[in-house]
Formats: structure tokens, sequence, C-alpha cells
């Protein structure tokens, strides 16, 4: 499965790798887009949701909208 979801408050390329790590962290994969804040990810949806991934991303520190 790929989504795109928006995330906020990505400032920086560190902030990237943290969005990017915690998704990995939850099981997918994601390509960090840091000027337009999209992130697309890549999970299996029969192993990880969707919502385990956006919350993972929200427990790192940043805010995420569908
Ligand atoms: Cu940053």
């Amino acid at each position: 499965m790929r989504a795109t979801i928006q995330v906020a408050g990505m400032s920086c390329e560190g902030c990237a790798q943290s969005v990017a790590s915690a998704v990995a962290a939850a099981g997918g994969q994601a390509q960090v887009n840091l000027a337009t804040g999209q992130v697309i990810v890549d999970y299996d949806s029969q192993k990880v949701s969707l919502e385990s991934i956006t919350t993972a991303i929200a427990d790192a520190g940043y805010d995420v909208s569908a």
C-alpha cells in the first residue's frame, strides 16, 4: 500500500530524518518531501495499519493531517 500524508512541523533535514525513522520503526518506508511537507509512505497493509504509522509520526512530535 502507498499513502501520501501531509505532515506539518518539519523544518530541516533532521526533522525529515526523524519522520522517516519513525515510519521505519512502525514498519513502513517513507519518502519525505521537506519543501511540501508531503510524506509518501509505503507499507504492507497486512502487517501495519496506516493509523499506526501516522501515530508514530505524531509521537515523534509532528502534526499529521490526512
Ligand atoms: Cu528539524
